[in-house]
């Protein structure tokens, strides 16, 4: 006998999905860990109200009492985002946490999980997990990349980030036969920075075609997801060169610290945000909601495709 997993819908994300509207599911580690309070919680709700914009229903996703909670409410958001100690949830922790029933905050990866068993077929979050620096030795590459070779569901991002190698990132969702399809740009965006500096193998700038590419994608038998990406609008992008040292600066502290694993991403990040006093913080921020606004938008693009 398999056991069931609980899925706790809110009454706006069910009612949306029995009537076939648009569903954009949304992480909630970024809430716990990505960013401080109370910018994080009023982050959440401009991401949600992003996602409205682009005329999709937002489902913010967590783990609680056991269940997987798909669609948070105000409260929920408010509780995760001052609440300290409420632990990363990637793919491999799912069962642990929801077998103890434990509180949780789903990474992409497991928020991928959650969502093919809510049947919601877009997720959107700026930063995608990827390949770390160093990965040749470490061997940290993000689940999220391998979660994307198993999940049915289309990643709208604003590309990784720059800490991560964003190179051998592309090369592995090559390897791992995961389409990247490149809205606004050429390039692989890289969060809040425009551009990678890798070129990504398809640009299409046709929202209807993408929405028909994604649709086309599971039509082949394909078992998992697509990245699509969209890059930081311009007034809200940070300089590289300025990333790029306050990177290099945070890579050096994490070594010298000893930090590796599951507490690396936040690390690098938080430094980061310190080294460049904030500025990468807001871009954070700015990116998060601009990426949500067009996961929005593919959403429901997909959905009048498939209707
Ligand atoms: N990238 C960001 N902000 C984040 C994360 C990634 O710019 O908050 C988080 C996401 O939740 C992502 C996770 O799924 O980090 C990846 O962590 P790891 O590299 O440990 O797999
Ligand atoms: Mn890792």
């Amino acid at each position: 006998m398999t056991a069931r997993i609980p899925i706790v819908h809110s009454e706006e994300v069910r009612e949306a999905l029995h009537e076939g509207r648009p569903v954009v599911a949304l992480e909630s580690n970024v809430i716990t860990h990505g960013l401080r309070y109370p910018q994080n919680a009023e982050t959440a709700y401009e991401v949600e109200a992003a996602v409205r914009k682009g005329g999709s229903v937002p489902a913010t996703i967590c783990i609680e009492d056991g269940a997987i909670r798909v669609g948070m409410t105000e409260q929920d958001i408010e509780r995760f985002a001052s609440q300290s100690g409420i632990p990363k949830v990637s793919s491999r922790d799912l069962p642990v946490v929801l077998a103890r029933r434990g509180p949780g905050a789903t990474t992409v990866a497991s928020s991928l999980v959650a969502a093919e068993l809510a049947g919601i077929p877009f997720f959107t979050s700026a930063g995608l997990g990827g390949v770390h620096r160093g990965a040749a030795t470490t061997m940290d590459i993000s689940s999220d990349l391998i979660q994307l070779t198993r999940s049915k569901v289309a990643v709208v991002c604003a590309g990784a980030k720059m800490i991560l190698d964003l190179k051998l990132t592309m090369e592995y969702l090559e390897t791992q036969c995961v389409p990247v399809i490149s809205h606004g740009s050429d390039d692989f965006p890289a969060f809040y920075c425009a551009s990678s500096g890798v070129r990504s193998p398809h640009r299409i700038d046709d929202e209807d075609l993408i929405a028909e590419v994604v649709a086309t994608h599971w039509a082949t038998g394909h078992p998992g997801g697509i990245v699509l990406t969209t890059p930081p609008l311009a007034e809200d992008a940070v300089d590289p060169a300025e990333a790029e040292a306050a990177i290099q600066d945070a890579l050096a502290r994490a070594e010298r610290d000893g930090v590796t694993g599951q507490g690396l991403t936040k690390y690098l990040m938080h430094a980061v945000d310190r080294a460049t006093g904030g500025r990468t913080a807001q871009a954070n921020m700015a990116v998060l909601i601009s990426t949500a606004e067009v996961g929005g938008r593919l959403a429901a693009a997909y959905a009048r495709t498939v209707a």
